[in-house]
Formats: structure tokens, C-alpha cells, sequence
């Protein structure tokens, strides 16, 4: 048979399961990386296990995320990754080495390898020929402890390049492209194998931004072949002798194909609220921006500098616009800073930030409001910025610097040449930045933030609930659990559930409550495509602490499934999606017979507010049914 990319890695990886699409199967971990918002809840939960060092091949944690610092809480949580790095044989990334996505690229990927990390856009790493994949904090905790990682073995869309990009085009529209195509719903289990000849035109920084956004169709990983390229670019970082060759077989079978011309890409933007509302640049030309943000995992690289820069070279941006520039990396910031760039954007007015997620999350830079920003980033979902009222769109760094200079939207296509750019042989590489363990132990470091992992319970056999909450279609992690300024307690569950729905409702953590107190259960209401987004397992872990028992949808994204059953919340699927229509908020909702609904797949929902009967269906591997029996993951794996 001929195989495609995936299929080799997964086979040279597979613990258990049969190859098919659809099946469930577990895979070897090889590699794994945190960051801090989810990592100090993962490496509670790996505490938790009672193991005294990891036990997969490279584990990294990463202090990316929440490197502001206002109050003592953020500092409080690096402290305790930093010493729990050192006691469990984890290397620690400092705040200021860079976002993990980027760092992990230049440091530490390697083709062929797995590499699960407790952030959802780990697959950037599919840019140098890994399987990379982003899972809740406890999935990762569990990888680390050596155990294998549970997935469906995936429906392999074949993306065909041929071709090469115009003057002026670049990566991100690439991939916004590919996502206007399949859009940000409906490709649970499936991934994006690129293949074809337009591949060898691409460099592994532009692959990478490619695979970053995959996430945002929500494809389990996205992934490129190891050539020419890929050994250019390990040389560059000093790593060449980690280059292995890797490609589909000639002729691999593909579930689906999609060609794609690269010649045929043009400048693409995201229009608020959604990556998936993509148009032409051209569209929008014109349409006035009060901010430019260039940075980001997607877009950070020292290449997106140098256009960037590039493009800003004798100019200044309009004074009417709020430009800011953060490199992805220490290794981008020095290498920026030494060859000029940093001057050039600096003289034409730029902000340049930490090398960080920062305005990405919402930790600062927020836009004024009602105001336009444009941004380079991945998402823009509502208020994800900081500023409800804000449009936050999404494009490339040529539209980004182009239209700060100009002051309104305005399309790059023909402008630039960058199809030959100066690129450091050897890119500057310091790794005595990361602190390596040494076999040493040291006091584990816990301030006050620090709380406990959650304990969760399995279920009783009859569910007496309040439906709590009814939501629409497409809502986002962001919309459950809210980053931004309430980023900081990520460590202190008891704290941060009183933000749960948050945007949309803010009385929802009060009234869940109030139901738990009398001994009433909670259940959440959604349409499809529930859980887009983040890889926050907090948003099924709070909604827990909150007495939520059961999450029932049109559709269920897939690392928030897993989120929810490793936290003992059902997911469940209307089995015919009129009833979506007919149940409402407030009504008193009894489910019987759970345990053997868990078992057998099926329930049947009970409206007594409506008197009406509603037919569902459990979304659970057998996996993951055991573990909804027994409340949650770490129920089942105590004691590994
Ligand atoms: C994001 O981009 O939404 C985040 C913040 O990186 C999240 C992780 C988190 O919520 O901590 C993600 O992508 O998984
Ligand atoms: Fe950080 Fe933004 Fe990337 Fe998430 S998407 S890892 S917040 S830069």
C-alpha cells in the first residue's frame, strides 16, 4: 500500500489500534511542551500521579503566556514551573526566550517525531515534518508520565501545491485560503498532509505558519514532508545532524484531495469575528485601521521581520495608527536587533514588545473602542483582545506593515519582492537561556495562587439538572473561559470559575452555584461546533467546579471533547437536531439510567419544564467512556 506521510509516522509510533479511519488508536509520545497558563494546572495533574521524573524522550515548559506580571500571581506560577521543571526533568524556557511554538521550531523539533503540547497550536511544529498535536493539560501530564496518547486515527485530506507565490503573498494567505475552503467547522479527526511540488517553495518558517493555523479548522494536526528545505533550516539553527528525509509514497491514497495553486493565492483577510471569514485584502482596501500588531506563533519569524521591516524601510507609520512589533523569539529579537531591523521599525515609529503571546491573548495592547486592528495573529474572536466593541482583523505581515504606513487597509500583491531574501547562514543560537535538569531536586515552589487540582467525581445514576445555559453555534474556549486580564488565575480554580461565561452571561457562575447548593446539577446547551479554539482544558474544568454535568450540542470540537471527559462532563449530541429548537434555558432537565447510557452510547434527555423526551447520543471513545464511569481521567490513572 502506499502510505502517506501520516500514516508512516503514526505506524512507526503506534502502541495500539488498527490504521482505519475512524478507529481509535494510541500513539508514542516522544516529545512534549507546556506553557504556563496551562502548565502549572498539567504539572499539578502530573504531581498528582506520584511519579518522580517524566518519562518521554524531551519535555519542555515554556513561559510564554502570561509574562506581564501585574500582581504576584504570574510570578508565583513561573516560580513553580521553574522548580518543578528542575524536580521532574523538565526543560524550563524563561519568559523572555519566546513563544513555545516558535522556540520549540527552532530548538527542538525534529522530523518523524511526536510531540504533544498543552496548546492548540502545537501542530506549528507539522512544519518540519512532526506529528504535532494539542491536548489538554492532563493528556500532556499523562504523556509525560510515558504513557500513550489516545486518538482517532484521522481522515487524511491530501493538500496538493503546485506552483509558486506572487510578488506580495505570503504564508498566511496561504493558509487562509485553505481555510476559507474548509472553514473553522466540521473537521474534527482529520488532518492536512501537504504534498506536491509548490512544497519545495516554501521555507519551514512559511510551512510552519501554514500548519499554526490549521488549528483554526480545527484538524488534529497539520503536516509538511522533511526535504531540502527543512535540512536548509536545521543547518541554520546548528541542527543538521537531526535531518532525515521524509515524504508520502508517489501516488499515496488520500480521503480527499484539495489542489491548490500557490500562484493563485492572493493577499487574504479575517474579518472580525471569526479566522473563518476570509476575503481578498483587495475587498477591504481603504477601510481605515486605528492598530497594526505584527507577531504572534503564526506570524514571528525572522523572515516575517525582515519583510515586515523591509516594507517599513523610509517610512513612518501614520501617525493616526498604534504600530507594535513582537518577535517570536530571543533568537528572532537578537537576530533583528543585530542586522538592523529592530533600528529600521524603531525609526518608523514601532512599538516593540516582549517576545511573547502578549496581544495575541489579550494581556495587553487591547484596541480602543469600537476601533480596527490588524493583526497577524490566528484568532479574532469578540473581546478576545481585551475590547469587546474592537474588529480585530487577521492578514499577513507585508498587508500589516503596508497598511500601517498608509493608515488604511491595503493590499501588498505586486509590491514586494521577497522570493530572494538575506537570511543569516547561521541563525544566532543560545541555549543556556533554557535551564536544563541536572539530576538535582530543589523545593517546589507553590505561592498562594498555587491551588490543588481538582478532584472530580463519578456520576450518580439519575441527573436531576437546570439547563444553566443555551448558547448558539461556534462558541469559542474564549467565550467559557475568558484569558486576557483573568489569565492570572489559571492556578486557582476556586477564582477563576467565576468567570465562566463570562462574555456572553455573567451571571452564569452564580447561578450554577446556587443550583449546586441545592444539590442540583448543571447542564449547558450549545450548537455547533461547541469548544473551537484554545486547547484550555479550564473550560471544562471550571464549568466542573460549578456543578456542570453534562455539555449537550449540535457538534463538539475535539480537543474540548477530550477536555470534557477528562473532567467527567458528558458530551452529548442531539440525535435529531430539530430538538436543538425545543428545549430552553431554566428548564428542569432529569436524565435516568446513566450509567448504562454511558455504556451503551444512548440517552434520553427529559424535559419535565416541556414534558418532552430527547434522544442523544454519548461523543466518547470505549476510552473514554470507562473514564466518564469513574468521573474523569485522573480517577482512572492514579497510581500509574
Ligand atoms: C490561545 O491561543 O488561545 C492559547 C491561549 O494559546 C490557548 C492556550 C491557553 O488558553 O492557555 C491555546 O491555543 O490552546
Ligand atoms: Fe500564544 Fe497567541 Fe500563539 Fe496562543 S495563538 S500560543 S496566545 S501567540
Amino acid at each position: 500500500m502506499k502510505s502517506t506521510l501520516t500514516r508512516k509516522i503514526i505506524e512507526s509510533h503506534l502502541v495500539s489500534g488498527e490504521m482505519k479511519k475512524g478507529q481509535e488508536i494510541k500513539i508514542r509520545v516522544d516529545h512534549t511542551l507546556t506553557q504556563d497558563a496551562t502548565g502549572t494546572m498539567c504539572y499539578l495533574e502530573f504531581e498528582a500521579l506520584g511519579l518522580d521524573s517524566v518519562k518521554n524522550e524531551l519535555a519542555v515548559s515554556y513561559v510564554d503566556h502570561n509574562t506581564v506580571q501585574v500582581g504576584y500571581e504570574n510570578f508565583d506560577d513561573h516560580e513553580y514551573l521553574r522548580t518543578v521543571a528542575k524536580n521532574k526533568g523538565v526543560i524550563f524556557s524563561h519568559a523572555g526566550n519566546g513563544i513555545c511554538h516558535q522556540v520549540q521550531l527552532e530548538s527542538f523539533s525534529r522530523p518523524g517525531k511526536t510531540l504533544l503540547g498543552s496548546d492548540s497550536h502545537t501542530p506549528t511544529s507539522g512544519g518540519i515534518a512532526e506529528i504535532a498535536i494539542g491536548a489538554g493539560g492532563l493528556d500532556v501530564a499523562l504523556a509525560m508520565a510515558g504513557l500513550p496518547f489516545n486518538m482517532i486515527y484521522p481522515k487524511v485530506v491530501g493538500i496538493k501545491l503546485s506552483g509558486r507565490l506572487n510578488k506580495g503573498v505570503s504564508a498566511k494567505d496561504v493558509i487562509l485560503t485553505v481555510i476559507e475552503h474548509f472553514t473553522v467547522k466540521g473537521n474534527v479527526n482529520s488532518v492536512f498532509e501537504y504534498f506536491g511540488d509548490g512544497v519545495k517553495t516554501l521555507s519551514v518558517p512559511e510551512r510552519a505558519t501554514i500548519c499554526n493555523m490549521g488549528a483554526e479548522c480545527g484538524v488534529t494536526f497539520s503536516i509538511f514532508p522533511s526535504d531540502e528545505r527543512t535540512l536548509e533550516f536545521l543547518k541554520r539553527e546548528g541542527r543538521e545532524d537531526e535531518y532525515i528525509p521524509l515524504a508520502p509514497d508517489e501516488g499515496a491514497q488520500y480521503d480527499e484531495i484539495f489542489s491548490l495553486d500557490l500562484s493563485s493565492v492572493h493577499p487574504m483577510i479575517a474579518l472580525p469575528h471569526s479566522p473563518g471569514n476570509v476575503r481578498r485584502v483587495k475587498d477591504l482596501e481603504g477601510l481605515k485601521v486605528d492598530q497594526v500588531l505584527i507577531g504572534s506563533c503564526t506570524n514571528s519569524s525572522y523572515e516575517d521581520l525582515y519583510k515586515s521591516a523591509k516594507i517599513l524601510e523610509g517610512h513612518i507609520a501614520c501617525p493616526d495608527v498604534s504600530l507594535a512589533i513582537a518577535p517570536g523569539s530571543r533568537q528572532v529579537f537578537k537576530m533583528a536587533l543585530d542586522n538592523g531591523l529592530i533600528s529600521q521599525m524603531v525609526s518608523s515609529g514601532a512599538r516593540i514588545l516582549e517576545s511573547a503571546c502578549g496581544f495575541c491573548i489579550g494581556n495587553h495592547q487591547s484596541p480602543g473602542t469600537d476601533s480596527v486592528s490588524l493583526r497577524t495573529n490566528n484568532r479574532n474572536f469578540e473581546g478576545r483582545s481585551g475590547t469587546k466593541s474592537a474588529k480585530v482583523y487577521l492578514v499577513s505581515p507585508e498587508t500589516a506593515a503596508l497598511s500601517a504606513i498608509n493608515g488604511y487597509i491595503s493590499d501588498p500583491e505586486g509590491k514586494y519582492d521577497f522570493s530572494s531574501i538575506e537570511v543569516p547562514e547561521r541563525y544566532y543560537s543560545d541555549m543556556s537561556t533554557f535551564i536544563f535538569p541536572d539530576g538535582e531536586k530543589c523545593e517546589i515552589k507553590r505561592g498562594p495562587n498555587i491551588g490543588n487540582p481538582p478532584i472530580s467525581h463519578a456520576p450518580d445514576d439519575e441527573i436531576d439538572a437546570v439547563l444553566a445555559l443555551k448558547v448558539g453555534d461556534k462558541i469559542t474556549t474564549d467565550h467559557i473561559m475568558p484569558a486576557g486580564n483573568r489569565l492570572k488565575y489559571r492556578s486557582n480554580i476556586k477564582e477563576y470559575s467565576k468567570y465562566v461565561f463570562e462574555p456572553v452571561d455573567e451571571t452564569f457562575s452564580s447561578r450554577c452555584l446556587e443550583n449546586k447548593q441545592k444539590g442540583k446539577k448543571n447542564i449547558i446547551v450549545a450548537g455547533l461546533s461547541y469548544g473551537q479554539g484554545s486547547s484550555r482544558e479550564h473550560a471544562a474544568i471550571c464549568p466542573m467546579y460549578l456543578g456542570v454535568q453534562a455539555v449537550v450540542a449540535l457538534s463538539i470540537e475535539r480537543i474540548h471533547q477530550a477536555n470534557l471527559c477528562n473532567f467527567g462532563i458528558l458530551p452529548l449530541i442531539f440525535k435529531n437536531s430539530g430538538d436543538y429548537e425545543k428545549i430552553e434555558q431554566g428548564d428542569e432537565i432529569l436524565v435516568k439510567s446513566v450509567h448504562e447510557s454511558i455504556r451503551s452510547g444512548n440517552f434520553t434527555l427529559i424535559d419535565k419544564t416541556k414534558n418532552i423526551e430527547i434522544p442523544l447520543v454519548l461523543f466518547a471513545s470505549e476510552d473514554q467512556k470507562e473514564m466518564l464511569l469513574l468521573g474523569g481521567r485522573l480517577n482512572m490513572v492514579k497510581g500509574v
